[in-house]
């Protein structure tokens, strides 16, 4: 069987994907013209089209301004039943989600719109076909220490449905030790925690993560091996790793997917993880970046087999879940 076919039937886990960077320029189309939104395009080829970048800041503005589109719970619905029906196609067997409260409440978009619309469709694809999904609550980074205390407590009413806190958004300049004491709080309240960390910022962001927030796992971390010491620590640690490969090509964090340090990490004992990020900006779903792999970096068996296994290991999942999948 080719290798690409055996990458698309083999269940996996998907750790690292930010819902509104799943959003379709077919959908953002048509909820534009919903809502009467106007967008600086005039077609979906267009919006397409405007999907080149490079740097983190240069797709954000884009993520932003595209995110708008969202005004209603249908729209959220929508949203994440699009990528479900993805996971299914590409056998994501289990997703951690994050979403971004702040883009919406924001723009006067509240909890109660964005929750119930994903909360619908994750229960429609549990009750469809046993897909099983963590949600993962993400700070804007840009945003001040006290925006991301607000951010927290008016999540109070859906703390049932959220499993993890992260950090996300413009990372040079923003670094963990900002939001020390916010995280302190996420802790106390018995969340999990990542933060995105070692993407365009230096491994020293990568120390405080660990250090200062005391993240359960690490959102890209690819700069880490800069640092000897640090990369001894993650691998000692088994801090995970979840790392995107076209999102890291799309932005310019290398030039070259041959490049990409992800099987050089995994060879050396690291739990590295492949996800997509924010698929639809960054050409591509979780199985695409599989590919790319194989292709750019002869990726073999072995090492596929070992990603496979780290999806599910890296997860939230409790052990006794992981294992059925390993
Ligand atoms: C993001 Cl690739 C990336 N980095 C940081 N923040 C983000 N939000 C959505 N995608
Ligand atoms: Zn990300």
């Amino acid at each position: 069987m080719a290798i690409s076919t055996r990458i698309s039937t083999l269940p996996k886990a998907e750790l690292h994907l930010h819902i509104e960077g799943s959003l379709e320029p077919a959908l953002m189309w048509q909820l534009a013209q919903k809502h009467q939104v106007i967008l600086p395009y005039s077609s979906v080829a267009e919006i397409e089209a405007a999907y080149q970048f490079d740097s983190l800041q240069s797709f954000l503005d884009l993520y932003y301004a595209g995110a708008d589109v969202l005004r209603d719970e249908d729209d959220f619905y929508q949203l994440m039943w699009s990528y479900l029906c993805r996971c299914r196609e590409q056998n994501i067997v289990h997703a951690e989600i994050m979403f971004d409260p702040q883009t919406h409440t924001l723009r006067g978009v509240d909890y109660a719109v964005f929750m119930a619309g994903f909360d619908k469709a994750i229960t429609q694809a549990r009750q469809d076909w046993g897909m099983s999904v963590l949600l993962i609550l993400s700070f804007l980074r840009h945003l001040s220490e006290a925006e991301a205390f607000d951010t927290l407590a008016q999540a109070a009413p859906y703390y049932s449905m959220i499993s993890a806190v992260g950090l996300d958004s413009s990372e040079l300049g923003h670094p963990p030790e900002k939001f020390a004491r916010v995280f302190a709080k996420v802790r106390e309240l018995g969340f999990k925690v990542v933060a995105h960390a070692g993407e365009e910022g230096p491994a020293e962001y990568i120390w405080q993560a660990i250090e200062l927030l005391e993240v359960d796992r690490i959102d890209h971390g690819v700069r880490c091996q800069e640092d000897e010491t640090l990369l001894a620590l993650i691998k000692q640690r088994q801090i995970p790793l979840t790392v995107c490969p076209l999102s890291n090509l799309k932005l310019k964090v290398i030039n070259d997917m041959a490049q990409h340090n992800i099987l050089q990490l995994l060879d050396e004992g690291l739990l590295v993880t492949v996800n997509s990020d924010d698929p639809t900006y960054f050409g591509g779903y979780l199985n695409d970046n599989y590919v790319q792999l194989e292709q750019a970096l002869a990726m073999n068996d072995a090492q596929l087999k070992q990603l496979l296994i780290n999806s599910f290991k890296a997860s939230f999942l409790p052990p006794a879940q992981q294992q059925q999948w390993i």
